[in-house]
């Protein structure tokens, strides 16, 4: 009954069983944090090198206003951990990676683990020899639609910045505007505050956002699918008039109405107003976004990829989306390196809930780090076929551009309190 012996297929413990005896076992080597900012954004990416010689795989651990803790947390502590075990299990690793410290779920130990997570998914595309999203299940769109971004100081500015961009091919533009930019606090006059930190006059903002998407929808027309970044810098209520002053201008959505710390607002927020909201890049784990989630409390889910640990949660994230009719926005500006915007758009291009994609010009310097970066035409993003992510790094040409301090803008209310972005 073999209930003592084992079964021929089963082998020794310890063996490769014999549904895996098709790949060879190939363990990590080696894994360095390369740290670079050849667009002033501090990036990092994490290179996990391989005992089958020349495979290697990168990952976005992109944390730009800590990065030097990110390479540390790498370092120190995910290196030691993962040298000599198997490439294979990436969902076991994930878990591996995010108990090992006990204490878990933070910003940096998050984008630690990503860069160690998308590393091994970019090594399993290169052993499989397929792009990224066919191993996500393949393709549900032929590219993926992004949104540019447009500003200026004057909403008539804006509308110019948005035209060019529509002449650009893209059918989605987030505007901003830098209206009453050198105005200065009375907090400045008083001298209060530190040198470099920056005045938001937010009565003149809720005033003009509603003239900026008024005076684009005239100028540019109806078909143009127009979002804002109210970037979490306002109160709850005064998002609420601020969304329900813009709603008759159709936005597609309204991003981050409110911060984390005021997530408790948002069953009023979504009962007050039927503007599409996309929220999330300043979350940093399923306990912070599930409850609104299952409550439908947002439309878009915005995070930033690497803040919650990389490719394998930001699967389960979007496939949780699926079944609230929420669809994904992923956090792409400065501080994602290209190889985490080739992660966004692996994930866009396969999973069905897909939203928009934020995306940015690379500047030739990081072209020339980053070979294989994605492009994007006529308003979509483009990933190239290459097996894996896709986008390799030049380590030469990285360490020309080395990291500095780079804290997040201090930005005060004109009494000078400190506003929570
Ligand atoms: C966005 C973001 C950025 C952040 C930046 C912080 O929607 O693109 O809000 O502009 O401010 O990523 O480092
Ligand atoms: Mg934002």
């Amino acid at each position: 009954m073999g209930l003592f012996g084992q079964s021929r297929a089963q082998g020794a413990v310890g063996e490769t069983p014999n549904y895996g005896r098709g790949m060879a076992k190939v363990t990590i080597r080696d894994v360095k944090a390369i740290a670079t900012a050849p667009n002033r954004a501090n990036l990092v990416v994490v290179k996990i090198e391989t005992s089958e010689p020349g495979l290697y795989g990168l990952g976005c651990a992109t944390f730009t206003q800590r990065a030097g803790a990110v390479v540390t947390a790498i370092e120190k502590y995910l290196k030691p951990f993962c040298i000599g075990k198997d490439v294979d299990n990436i969902e076991d690793m994930w878990n591996s990676f995010y108990i090992d410290s006990y204490w878990r779920n933070g910003p940096v130990l998050n984008n630690a683990i990503s860069g160690m997570d998308q590393a091994l998914w970019d090594i399993k595309g290169k052993r499989a020899n397929m792009p990224v999203y066919q191993l996500l299940g393949g393709r549900s769109r032929f590219a993926v639609p992004a949104y540019a971004g447009a500003g200026g100081s004057t909403p008539e500015e804006v509308a110019e910045q948005v035209q060019q961009r529509m002449e650009q091919g893209f059918r989605y533009v987030r505007m901003g505007t830098s209206g009453g930019g050198n105005a200065q606090g009375d907090f400045q006059a008083a001298g209060y505050g530190y040198a470099g930190d920056r005045y938001m006059d937010i009565p003149a903002y809720l005033r003009t956002m509603p003239k900026v998407f008024e005076t684009v929808r005239k100028v540019c027309g109806d078909e143009i699918e127009l979002m804002h970044d109210i970037h979490e810098k306002i109160q709850p209520m005064e998002a609420i008039t601020l969304m329900n002053n813009i709603a008759p201008y159709r936005p597609f959505f309204l991003e981050d109405p409110v911060s984390p710390e005021n997530m408790g607002w948002f069953k009023e927020i979504r009962q007050s107003t039927n503007v599409p909201i996309a929220m999330g890049e300043l979350f940093n784990n399923i306990n912070e976004f599930l409850e609104p989630m299952a409550n439908r409390y947002f439309d878009f889910i915005r995070c930033h990829i690497s803040q919650i640990g990389g490719l394998t949660p930001a699967m389960k994230v979007a496939r949780l989306g699926e079944w609230f009719g929420i669809r994904t926005a992923w956090h792409g500006p400065a501080d994602v390196s290209p190889v985490g915007h080739a992660v966004h758009a692996h994930i866009d291009t396969a999973i069905w809930n897909f939203g928009v994609q934020e995306i940015r010009d690379f500047t030739d310097a990081e072209r020339e780090v980053f070979p294989g970066a994605p492009t994007h035409e006529k308003g979509y993003i483009h990933i190239n076929e290459n097996p894996g992510i896709g986008v390799d790094i030049d380590e030469k040409e990285a360490a020309k551009y080395p990291i500095s301090y780079r804290g997040y803008s201090q930005i005060r209310k004109a009494d000078g309190t400190i506003i929570r972005p």
